[in-house]
C-alpha cells in the first residue's frame, strides 16, 4: 500500500521547522542576503530547538531521525531562506561519511562535537580543477609513520570559514584514478589548515562558501574514513544520502516563490481585473503548483527508499535534478508574474531566483544528475559495495526490530 500520510511526530517536526523559518529566518532573510551576513545567531537557535543534525544517530547525541524527517525540515528551511537553510543543513554532508565509514572513536569525537555544541563541519570534495570530475582531484595524502600528511586546495566549501572540522578527500594512490581516493577527518585547528577566501556570490549570500588550503597538514592515521582508496565510493554514497535534502531545499524555494506570485497575482490589477484572472498568468501559477507537488513526491520517494535501507541512487538523482530545475523555473516565472516589479530588489522574488540557481549546480549539477540517471537506467551498477551492504543490512535489521512487537 502506498501511504503519503506523515506520522504525528513528522507533522509536529514540520510545524516546528515552519514556525522557526517564519519567526527566525524570514524577518531577516532579505537583509542578510543584501549584506551577505553570516547567520550565527540563527545557527545557534536552530541547534537549540533541535533543527540541526537531524540524522545524527542517538548514540552520538543526535535525534537519529530518518531522511524523510530531515527532508521535511529542509523544505521549510528552504522556504524561509535557502542560503540560511544551506548553512543549517551542511553538517549532514560532512557527517555522513563519518557515520558511514568512521571508527567508533572518530564518531564519538567528531559527531559528538556537533551535538554537544552548535558547531559546524564541512565536506571538502571539490577542487579548483575537479568539480564534476571527482576522480581528477589533486589533493594528496601521504602516509608517514602513524600520520597522514595532506596537501591541496578545496573550493566552494559550504560553511568552510566557520567549520570546526572537515571531511577531506585526497589521492592516496595518484595513478589509480577514482580507486586511489581516500577520505579523512581533518580538525580545523590542525597546523597548515587555512581559510583562503570567502566567495561573494550571486545568491544564497547568507551562506558561507570558502576556499580551504591544506599545507602539509598532519592528522592521526585513525582519521581515515572507511578503507584506504575507497573514498570515492564513500563520497558517492554520501551524495545519495544528501541529494534528497538539497532537493527538499529546492522545493522550499519554489514554494516560497509560488506563494508570493499567487498572492501578488490576486492583488495586481491590469485591464480592470486581478492578473490571476488572465489565463496566461493563471496557467503559470498552475504549472508552478504541479512542479512543486511532483518535486516533493520525488524527494519523499528518494528519502523513504534510503530510510528502508534500499539503494536510492537513481531516485536521489531524479529528485535533485527535477527539484533543482523546478526551483529555477518556478522562481523565474514568479519574477515574470511580478512583471517589472519582479526585477526590483524591493520585491521579494528576485532573491529567490538568484538563490535557486545554485540548486542546479551544487551537490552535482543537473547535467551530472542526468548522467547518473542515464547510467542507472542503461548500465545499472551491480549489487552493492561491501560498505553499502553493511549499511543497508544495519538499517534493515533496525527496521525489522522496530516492526516486531515486543
Ligand atoms: N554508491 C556507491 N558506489 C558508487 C556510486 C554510488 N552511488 N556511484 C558510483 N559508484 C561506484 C561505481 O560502482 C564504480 O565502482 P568501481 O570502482 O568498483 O568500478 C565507481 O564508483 C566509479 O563510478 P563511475 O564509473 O560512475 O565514476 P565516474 O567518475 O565515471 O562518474 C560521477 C561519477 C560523474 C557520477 C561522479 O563523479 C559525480 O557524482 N560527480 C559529481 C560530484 C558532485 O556532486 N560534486 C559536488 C560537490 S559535493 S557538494
Amino acid at each position: 500500500m502506498v501511504d503519503f500520510t506523515l506520522t504525528d511526530e513528522q507533522k509536529d517536526l514540520r510545524e516546528l521547522a515552519h514556525n522557526f523559518a517564519e519567526k527566525e529566518i524570514r524577518p531577516v532573510a532579505w537583509e542578510y542576503d543584501r549584506d551577505a551576513t553570516w547567520p550565527q545567531e540563527i545557527v545557534e537557535k536552530a541547534w537549540e530547538v533541535g533543527l540541526m543534525n537531524a540524522e545524527l544517530p542517538e548514540e552520538y547525541g543526535g535525534p537519529g531521525l530518518g531522511l524523510l524527517s530531515g527532508c521535511l525540515i529542509e523544505e521549510e528551511m528552504g522556504w524561509g531562506c535557502s542560503g540560511i537553510g544551506t548553512s543549517l543543513m551542511a553538517n549532514g554532508l560532512a557527517a555522513t561519511p563519518v557515520i558511514l565509514g568512521g571508527s567508533e572513536e572518530l564518531k564519538q569525537q567528531y559527531l559528538g562535537m556537533l551535538t554537544e555544541e552548535p558547531k559546524l563541519a564541512s565536506f571538502c570534495l571539490t577542487e579548483p580543477d575537479a568539480g564534476s570530475d571527482v576522480g581528477g582531484m589533486k589533493t594528496r595524502a601521504v602516509k608517514k609513520g602513524d600520520k597522514w600528511v595532506i596537501s591541496g586546495s578545496k573550493c566552494f566549501i559550504t560553511n568552510g570559514s566557520h567549520a570546526s572540522w572537515y571531511t577531506v578527500y585526497a589521492k592516496t594512490d595518484p595513478d589509480a584514478g577514482h580507486r586511489g581516493i581516500s577520505a579523512f577527518v581533518v580538525p580545523r585547528d590542525a597546523d597548515g589548515v587555512t581559510v583562503d577566501k570567502k566567495e561573494d556570490k550571486l545568491g544564497q549570500r547568507a551562506s558561507d562558501t570558502a576556499l580551504i588550503s591544506f599545507d602539509e597538514v598532519e592528522i592521526p592515521a585513525g582519521n581515515l574514513l572507511g578503507e584506504e582508496n575507497h573514498g570515492f565510493k564513500l563520497a558517492m554514497m554520501t551524495l545519495d544520502h544528501t541529494r534528497p535534502g538539497v532537493a527538499a531545499l529546492g522545493v522550499g524555494v519554489a514554494r516560497a516563490a509560488f506563494e508570493f506570485a499567487s498572492e501578488y497575482s490576486k492583488e495586481r490589477v491590469q485591464f480592470g481585473v486581478p492578473i490571476a484572472m488572465h489565463q496566461a498568468v493563471a496557467f503559470m501559477i498552475a504549472d508552478m503548483a504541479t512542479k512543486i507537488e511532483a518535486a516533493r513526491l520525488l524527494v519523499w520517494q528518494s528519502a523513504v527508499l534510503l530510510d528502508q535501507g534500499r539503494r536510492n541512487t537513481l531516485a536521489a538523482s531524479h529528485a535533485k535534478r527535477f527539484a533543482a530545475d523546478a526551483a529555477m523555473e518556478v522562481t523565474v516565472d514568479a519574477v515574470q508574474v511580478y512583471g517589472g516589479y519582479g526585477f526590483i530588489k524591493e520585491y521579494p522574488v528576485e532573491k529567490l531566483m538568484r538563490d535557486a540557481k545554485i540548486m542546479q549546480l551544487y551537490e552535482g549539477t543537473s547535467q551530472i544528475q542526468r548522467l547518473v540517471i542515464a547510467r542507472e537506467i542503461l548500465n545499472p551498477r551491480p549489487p552493492d559495495t561491501e560498505l553499502q551492504t553493511k549499511q543497508e543490512t544495519e538499517i534493515q535489521e533496525k527496521a525489522q526490530k522496530e516492526a516486531t512487537p515486543a
